[in-house]
């Protein structure tokens, strides 16, 4: 129980049938505390102490002044209790037409409230069944300035009404439970109220014109001009000025001739007021709450300036930061934008690499069909760059058997790093064409026909290193074919795409050579470059079954040719193009043709970005460009070699 509310509720032997000084029956559920109660259109919501007490609900202007009296009481035994349907805290307690408008703290108080009034009228007529006490309707006395909290003594004290300071004096004056900067909901709150009232008076006064009809055609309205006692209420000293909104100067003459309470005992000249004064306060509470709106988009606006103020400072200061750190030299070397450190995190980096792939994709698309088109209108001449593949000096070297991986280099195939490719190639043989279907520790990334792409997560010390392997069957081609042209640098340019430049950095032999070249930038992480050797070798199968393997081999090595530069960071390969053809017989005695061929590839890629990379990006990067490496490379060759001699 909050400190401006409290309970006399107790169910002791006293209480069975208690009695007060004045032989009332005293409170089993009393409750008493601080209630917002609806004045008037000046005052709106003040804050009063209402007390439940013998089945009367009494109010006073403050718990300090309750030996004043009371302002209004209501007898409960015929009251209807009301909660508001919007407004949580709001309750309406009516007895005939009188209305308390009331408001507590909060919903749990107005709870309380609701609980205890309806307890407390249910063990009165209790009591009053027992005793056979019949109801009796208690009707209020409002005291001098009790104010407009019922629309009975709205009626009542209609003409004095201050109506002309009813617009001009009508402000925000409201002490109840609303906080400061809720005055728009309070008064959202009054116009309820204003809502509730109005509807009320629009039924009065329908009832007065209904009562009006049936006199004039029962001829009924001589005898209606009776004058009643009620004077008190309407004092005659009213002015003009009293009256609200009256713009048009007449005065309600036409009804004169009616007394006060002449049809239906409705004061029609008392109703005519109090609606007026409905409608001026509702006028009033309508411009209050344009003010406020406006008052409020004011503030918001200058909120909004601000805030627009602070962000193109931040975006200032951003700028300039930026500007600084492209002063220092580290800017566009490898430890600026990548790292832990990196100033955009990897949800943004990932976003900002895959927007820069499908710009790359668009770009590569339209150069592709432009390609298509030009070829279509100017046929490639024969004996082009490409055409030279049938006289390829692997195509007639000697079959040998010899050991698993048998590697045949003639002499002029020798060079310094002779050594390193054989155990590459060995290892290549070794591993690489080891099936990993069914092996757990790699997981197929990308199906699609043929093609399957498999990765083993690795990661060391955060940097992502996932081998790949991929496998796939190429019709209409000799891994001779596939192999040449992935290792002739002649045709790099029409199926790689990644790349921005390259150079042979040194030849060793006719079937190895060192290449240096520079990844396409994927903004934002820095450029890389690779520098690797390139060979290609045959390997002859153990037996006449078995196929021959054709194999490339991309492997990291130095050259003080190709030093690293501080504009990109270096990355390390260890690739392997691996292929075996496999052909069908062909029908009767017919030459194989290239519907009897097809090519085994299994293609194995391991790169070390060399300096830290986001993870995420990095493997949907892979996970992306390695199929559609193979799809567009593998249809390159399919391309290139159909209608052509079969090179095996
Ligand atoms: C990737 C290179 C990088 C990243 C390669 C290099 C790569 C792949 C294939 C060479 O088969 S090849 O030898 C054909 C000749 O070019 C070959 C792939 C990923 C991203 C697909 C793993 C280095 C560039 C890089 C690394 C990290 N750029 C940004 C971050």
């Amino acid at each position: 129980m909050s400190d401006n509310q409290s309970w006399n509720s107790s169910g002791s032997e006293e209480d069975v049938e208690p009695r007060d000084e004045s032989g009332h029956l005293v409170g089993i559920v009393d409750l008493s505390g601080v209630l917002s109660k609806w004045t008037n259109y000046i005052h709106g919501w003040q804050d009063r102490w209402v007390v439940l007490k013998n089945n009367t609900l009494s109010y006073y202007k403050s718990q300090d002044e309750t030996e004043y009296g009371c302002r209004g009481s209501l007898c409960l035994s015929k009251a209807v209790i009301t909660p508001h349907e919007f407004d949580e805290c709001r309750l309406d307690v009516s007895v005939n037409d009188s209305v308390w408008y009331l408001r507590a703290q909060d919903p749990e108080h107005r709870h309380q409230w609701i609980g205890s009034v309806q307890l407390h009228r249910t063990i009165r007529e209790g009591r009053r069944e027992k005793a056979g006490i019949q109801g009796t309707i208690f009707i209020p006395q409002p005291l001098a300035d009790s104010g407009y909290g019922s629309e009975s003594s709205l009626r009542r004290h209609g003409s004095t009404l201050s109506l002309t300071s009813a617009t001009s004096g009508f402000s925000a004056t409201s002490t109840s439970s609303f906080k400061k900067g809720h005055s728009l909901r309070e008064k959202l709150s009054e116009m309820e109220t204003f809502r509730d009232i109005l509807c009320r008076q629009v039924d009065t006064l329908q009832k007065y014109f209904d009562g009006c009809s049936d006199a004039v055609t029962k001829d009924e309205l001589q005898r209606d001009k009776i004058v009643e006692d009620d004077e008190d209420d309407f004092p005659s000293t009213r002015t003009d000025g009293e009256f609200l909104h009256n713009n048009h100067g007449i005065k309600e003459k036409l009804f004169q001739s009616v007394s006060p309470k002449g049809i239906n005992g409705i004061d029609f000249k008392g109703e005519a007021i109090t609606f007026k004064a409905t409608t001026a306060g509702i006028l009033a509470t309508l411009s209050h709450c344009i003010d406020l709106m406006v008052k409020r988009e004011d503030s918001w606006q200058k909120r909004v300036d601000k805030e627009m103020e602070k962000r193109r400072r931040i975006e200032e200061g951003y700028k300039s930061a930026l500007n600084e750190l492209k002063k220092k030299s580290h800017f566009g070397g490898p430890d600026y934008e990548e790292g832990p450190n990196s100033l955009i995190n990897e949800d943004e980096f990932f976003d900002a690499v895959e927007a820069a792939l499908d710009r790359q994709d668009k770009i590569e698309e339209q150069s592709h069909t432009e390609k298509i088109r030009l070829q279509r209108s100017s046929p490639v001449p024969p004996g082009d760059v490409y055409s030279s593949i049938g006289t390829h000096r692997f195509s007639d070297k000697p079959r040998t058997q010899s050991s698993p991986a048998l590697v045949i280099s003639a002499p002029h195939d020798v060079h310094r790093f002779s050594s390193e490719v054989e155990e590459m190639v060995q290892s290549h043989m070794t591993y690489s064409l080891q099936d990993v279907g069914g092996d757990a520790n790699w997981q197929l990334v990308v199906e699609e026909g043929e093609m399957k792409v498999y990765r083993r997560e690795v990661e060391e010390n955060g940097i992502v290193l996932d081998p790949l392997k991929a496998t796939h069957s190429v019709k209409g081609v000799t891994g001779h074919e596939v192999c040449h042209y992935f290792w002739d640098t002649t045709y790099r340019n029409d199926w790689e795409t990644t790349i921005e430049n390259f150079n042979v950095v040194e030849t060793l032999s006719d079937n190895a050579a060192i290449v240096f070249q520079t990844h396409k930038r994927v903004w934002p992480a820095s450029q890389r470059d690779v520098l690797y050797l390139s060979a290609m070798r045959k390997i002859l199968a153990n037996n006449e079954n078995d196929p021959d393997t054709w194999l490339v081999c991309n492997f990291s090595v130095d050259h003080d040719d190709a030093q690293p530069s501080s504009r990109c960071v270096r990355a390390k390969i260890n690739i392997g193009m691996i292929c075996q053809t496999l052909v069908s017989p062909p029908e009767g005695d017919q030459e194989i043709s290239r519907d009897n061929i097809m090519c085994k590839i299994t293609y194995v890629a391991n790169v070390n970005p060399g300096g830290w990379a986001p993870a995420s990006v990095l493997r949907a990067v892979a996970k992306r460009e390695y199929p559609k490496f193979l799809k567009r490379f593998t249809s390159y060759v399919q391309e290139k070699t159909a209608g052509k001699p079969i090179l095996f």
